[in-house]
């Protein structure tokens, strides 16, 4: 896959981590920082991966098997690949993501009980290289999470698992953070947004003096 020239920036976690209210803070600060911004998020991010969100997330089809979920997360990236991210990465443009593969690992992988082997073949097949440069990973106990989604709105397909499954995806990305430590920065999503957003602060600014774009 062909070399970026943007940064590509993930945020991940588990539910009512507090990505969206999060994300438009991270954008404000690459903003600031004079880079030219695209946000998107996953699944979805492009008008045919928009309709495979909704069969992902809608309750038609609450029996899907765990390989069809996970190869319409792939289905879903492939195209938000081709036609979104990687052409703003090739035109200089840094693009934020609202989920990515992260979250295969995480739910398909570690919620599911998927292999991460047979996730790697997709990961490898869809991507090539393509990694994110720095992912956000938004962490909080699963009751917390639970307590502050269920604040919102009505639950989506993945929101009415059980407690045991977002207890091993909360673990599948404390893993994947532990696995890469450079990547991926744990925040502690917990405190008050203030205190939250200062630790995103800092994680944004650290890495916008060592990058060189
Ligand atoms: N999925 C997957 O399985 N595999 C994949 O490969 C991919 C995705 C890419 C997409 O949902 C679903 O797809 C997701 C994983 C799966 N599973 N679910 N569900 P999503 O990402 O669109 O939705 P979500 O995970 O549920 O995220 P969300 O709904 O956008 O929640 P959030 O962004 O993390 O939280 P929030 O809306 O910002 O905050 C939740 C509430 O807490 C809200 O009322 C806030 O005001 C409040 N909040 C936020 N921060 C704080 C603090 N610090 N203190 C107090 N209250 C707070």
């Amino acid at each position: 896959m062909k070399q970026q020239g943007g940064r590509f920036i993930t945020v991940e976690g588990g539910e009512g981590a507090g990505k969206s209210s999060n994300l438009a803070f991270v954008q404000s600060l690459l903003e600031a920082a004079g880079k030219k911004v695209l946000f998107t998020r996953e699944p979805g991010g492009t008008p045919l991966g928009e309709s495979i969100r909704e069969l992902l997330l809608g309750h038609k089809h609450t029996g899907m098997a765990d390989e069809t979920e996970l190869l319409l997360m792939f289905a879903a990236r492939a195209e938000h690949l081709r036609r979104k991210i990687l052409p703003a990465l090739e035109s200089g443009t840094w693009v934020l993501c609202d989920r990515f593969t992260d979250a295969s690992y995480a739910y398909q992988g570690a919620g599911r009980g998927i292999t991460r082997d047979r996730i790697a073949i997709l990961e490898n097949y869809v991507q090539g290289d393509l990694r994110p440069d720095l992912t956000l990973l938004l962490d909080l106990p699963v009751e917390t999470g639970l307590e502050r989604a269920g604040n919102r709105s009505a639950p989506d397909r993945f929101e009415k698992e059980a407690m045991d499954f977002f207890k091993k995806v909360r673990q599948g990305y404390l893993d994947i953070a532990a696995s890469e430590p450079d990547r991926v920065r744990i925040i502690d999503a917990s405190p008050a947004l203030e205190q939250v957003q200062a630790q995103i602060s800092h994680v944004i600014q650290d890495y916008l003096a060592s990058s060189d774009g």
